[in-house]
């Protein structure tokens, strides 16, 4: 695993961009940055064999390197699905598709997997058992994450569930103060640098803009999901689970 060393070597200011040089460290850099990104995968694994229903699709939306989907697509039980991955950025998906030609040749999964470069807020969902956003709905203008919640709880079937997985931000600013606090000692225990960690957080500013886990539930609420709960919450990171 190639280590992500971009914030100790990029000096100006320039905005987070998903490029080749964020594609190549990926890896690294979810393991190191996101708190509790590994519980979140396996987890969608165990989902997919609760939830993916034969002859249905599965959608990972803002795939990257394709983690969920391979977690999908092990977890699956049952005969006649398919995946759909998608992520805008072509270097994300270059890697991805090599990665599940890789996955392809060694294992022979039953379960295809088209690899898609397209923006999320413009595929057709539909006849969806299992839809996953794993720390992709964050990139959005809030008002594109209404309409595309709308969009997977069309597309979905009864009994579908969605996997939403976000970066938070608490009510209570003291909370916030020590949440943001206790990510960032996370990190550096993680081997990076003071340095890194702000220079990433001013990247990221105007990029990725956290709700809180009220806002997140209210939409799916309104979108029609019947049951939300959050089944995990690690500092300021959420995993959701919906139903339809
Ligand atoms: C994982 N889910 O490993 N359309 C398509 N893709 C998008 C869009 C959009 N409008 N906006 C952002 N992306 C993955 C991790 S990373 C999370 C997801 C992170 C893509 C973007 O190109 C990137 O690959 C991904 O969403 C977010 O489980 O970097 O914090």
């Amino acid at each position: 695993m190639t280590t992500d060393k971009i914030y100790e070597k990029h000096t100006d200011e320039r905005p987070f961009r998903f490029n080749e040089e964020v594609a190549s460290v990926f890896p690294d850099m979810l393991r190191r940055s996101i708190p509790g990104y590994s519980a979140t995968i396996e987890a969608i694994g165990s989902l997919a064999a609760r939830y993916v229903r034969s002859n249905t699709h599965c959608y990972d939306l803002g795939c990257s390197l394709g983690a969920a989907t391979i977690a999908m697509r092990q977890g699956i039980k049952v005969p006649g699905c398919r995946i759909v991955a998608v992520d805008t950025a072509p270097a994300m998906i270059t890697r991805c598709k090599a990665i599940m030609a890789e996955d392809d040749r060694r294992f022979s999964p039953p379960t295809p997997v088209d690899v898609i470069e397209a923006d999320i807020r413009n595929i057709e969902i539909a006849n969806a058992s299992m839809v996953v956003l794993n720390y992709t709905l964050q990139f959005l203008t809030v008002d594109d994450r209404d309409v595309l919640i709308q969009a997977i709880h069309h597309g979905m079937n009864d009994g579908g569930l969605l996997v939403l997985s976000e970066k938070v931000v608490d009510e209570n600013a003291e909370m916030e103060r020590l949440l943001v606090d206790l990510h960032h000692e996370h990190k550096r225990r993680n081997d990076y640098s003071s340095l890194e960690i702000s220079r990433k957080r001013a990247a990221l500013e105007n990029v990725l803009v956290p709700e809180t886990v009220g806002a997140h539930r209210r939409r799916l609420t309104a979108a029609g999901f019947r049951h939300v709960a959050v089944w995990l919450r690690y500092f300021n990171f959420v995993s959701i689970v919906a139903i339809k």
